[in-house]
């Protein structure tokens, strides 16, 4: 081991690991430029990493196309009991669980090196940030981690003696049998990856795969499934949702937090550069947001990350001009298609496709394929200070004063643009009752509809129902302090399947009306789902829309929102006498409301 590490706790647990996983050796990582340079060179070596002579210090990666998404199916909650997971978590035995992955970890790291990874979560030494050990066998992941979190001894000084971590052990399963060569993305076939959270231990197990939120444990493993069921015990929030600072051309400040399942545009709405003249839009983060009540009794959110780890498909100099230009260099793409030129590529980024690349599997791509050059999940890991908009706050510890949440998902029907709770408690009832047609995101079917509470169903580390209440309580702490509550959605089709809505910059009009909600400048229509804006207060001017387009858009068919209460009814039914009255009666008002 290069570093004499003082923390017993972490001694132990590597050593612990160690003799579990035999690897060849042990190396504990400083968060150094020369050590990113390193792992960089290794994977070089080996040719994982791709360099790109388009962007410097640009690398690209392929995955194994077994290994390309979130694995929700093999993502399991180790509760002592089945009920504390709840419905919407896989649940196994702990005790039988830990058998069962001791008999895979053993002996899996042979013939690799075994990297020991602090890193905090939040500033280091923030009273709010929490502090990881990632034991990694993968020095791709390792490289990401740099990017993502915050690495380095000073993590490890901290610690000192006897500081408290969360362990997150992490391999790719694939032992290296001597003298043979690496193959380019190690990962273990789908029937032995898994990922396993222990909230009450506070513990973190991952295996076989080395793809995104399954391999990067500070993201969704710790920034969410295990810091909600800590937040939940300590009275804060940990949130699915991006952090934005929108700011008006007076110069007022307001502070956006949205719930988007992944894939469903959050990147894009946290750099956005607002359509409506004299409006600012500042990042804070795209993905995660810690939240907790301040002194001032508002809710004040930071985010727990130090990079994007962005879906690439999609994002273009029209769509997301920010995200494009924070991709100029030190960037890791994974799954994109490489130019003969020696840059990236993906559907979307230019309005003229490449005559030929490479595609994220490997083989040639012209125009007339017919496949994808780059995998629908390709993704980009990024420096979130290397974004032009990023908000001068973004790593201040209070963290920003929350005057809005929104709440929304992809929805090809019955949704309208926009619109407002009633209440707290009927906010809760909308994001508790959230849907959105699935992504590619996550392994399997693409575009089912499932209801996503709070954008939070694959990422809850406790049972949804008790979720429901903690927004409940956390809205009664916060009284008419709490932030006001929106439902939107972007994606709205006609009936001839083309999106209504612009969306990107366009979608600076939908927040500012939020604004002017908050303020108190403008009524609001009241209809069965909630407030719709009143003709004129959504400034479209500029918008190429048809005012046909825009009556479909804001559309509230009562028939369209009773077939949806079955849908509502089975999704509550399944958490018992763990669903909270007043969500109850949410649901029955709903219903009363639509007649
Ligand atoms: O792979 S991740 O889980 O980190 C990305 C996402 O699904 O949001
Ligand atoms: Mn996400």
């Amino acid at each position: 081991m290069n570093i004499n590490i003082k923390n017993k706790k972490l001694n132990n647990w590597i050593k612990e690991v160690e003799d579990m996983c035999r690897p060849d050796d042990v190396y504990v990582c400083n968060g150094s430029t020369e050590e990113y340079n390193l792992m960089m060179g290794k994977l070089l070596a080996s040719g994982s990493a791709i360099p790109l002579k388009k962007r410097p210090n640009s690398y690209l990666f392929r995955s194994d196309p077994s290994d390309v998404a979130r694995i929700e199916d093999r993502t399991y909650l180790s509760t002592i009991s089945k009920d504390e997971a709840g419905p919407t978590n896989n649940w196994i035995d702990p005790v039988q669980l830990k058998e069962t992955m001791k008999r895979l970890y053993r002996g899996c790291m042979r013939g690799r090196t075994m990297y020991v990874i602090p890193f905090s979560m939040g500033p280091i030494g923030s009273p709010i940030s929490k502090i990881g050990v990632e034991i990694t066998d993968s020095p791709y992941v390792v490289c990401n981690m740099h990017i993502m979190t915050r690495v380095g001894s000073r993590v490890l000084d901290l610690l000192s003696n006897d500081g408290d971590f969360i362990p997150c052990l992490h391999s790719v399963g694939a032992p290296l049998p001597k003298g043979k060569k690496d193959v380019q993305w190690p990962c273990a076939p789908i029937e032995k990856k898994y990922i396993r959270l222990f909230p009450e231990e506070n513990l973190i197990w991952s295996f076989g795969s080395g793809y995104g939120g399954n391999a990067l444990l500070g993201k969704k493993c710790l920034a969410l499934r295990i810091a909600s069921a800590i937040a939940r015990r300590e009275g804060w929030m940990a949130e699915h949702m991006l952090i934005l600072r929108f700011i008006s051309p007076e110069g007022k400040q307001y502070h956006i937090a949205a719930a988007f399942p992944s894939a469903c545009g959050k990147t894009n709405l946290a750099m956005m550069r607002p359509s409506l003249k004299g409006w600012k839009c500042e990042c804070i983060g795209d993905d995660i947001a810690w939240m907790k009540i301040g002194a001032d009794g508002r809710l004040h959110a930071i985010n727990p990350e130090n990079g994007f780890f962005g879906v690439a498909p999609g994002t273009s100099y029209s769509t997301n001009p920010m995200a494009m230009d924070t991709l100029k260099e030190n960037v890791i793409f994974t799954n994109c298609a490489l130019t003969d030129d020696g840059d990236v590529w993906w559907e979307g980024m230019t309005e003229e496709e490449p005559s030929h690349t490479i595609d994220w599997k490997g083989n040639d791509w012209t125009p007339q394929s017919k496949r994808g050059a780059a995998h629908p999940n390709a993704r980009f890991t990024a420096p979130a200070s290397q974004c032009p908009v990023i908000c001068s706050d973004w790593e201040n510890p209070a963290g920003v004063p929350i005057d809005i949440f929104i709440f929304g998902g992809r929805r090809g029907s019955a949704v309208p643009l926009v619109y407002e709770a009633f209440s707290w408690d009927h906010g809760v009832f909308l994001g508790a009752t959230a849907a959105s047609e699935t992504t590619s995101a996550n392994i399997g079917a693409v575009g089912n509809l499932r209801r996503d509470p709070f954008a939070m169903k694959p990422f809850c580390g406790y049972n949804m129902g008790d979720c429901f209440q903690h927004w409940f309580d956390m809205g009664d702490r916060l009284g008419n302090k709490a932030p006001r509550i929106f439902y939107v959605n972007w994606f709205r089709k006609s009936e001839d399947g083309k999106f209504l809505w612009p969306g990107f910059s366009d979608n600076s009009r939908v927040l500012k009306w939020m604004c002017d909600r908050v303020d108190g400048k403008v009524d609001a229509q009241k209809s069965p789902i909630g407030f719709l804006p009143k003709e004129g207060d959504l400034h479209l001017e500029g918008v190429n829309m048809s005012p046909e387009d825009m009556k479909e858009l804001m559309k509230v068919n009562p028939e369209e929102w009773r077939a949806e209460i079955p849908g509502i009814e089975q999704h509550f039914a399944l958490f018992g006498n763990r669903l909270p009255e007043r969500l109850k009666k949410q649901l029955k008002d709903f219903i009363s409301r639509l007649g």
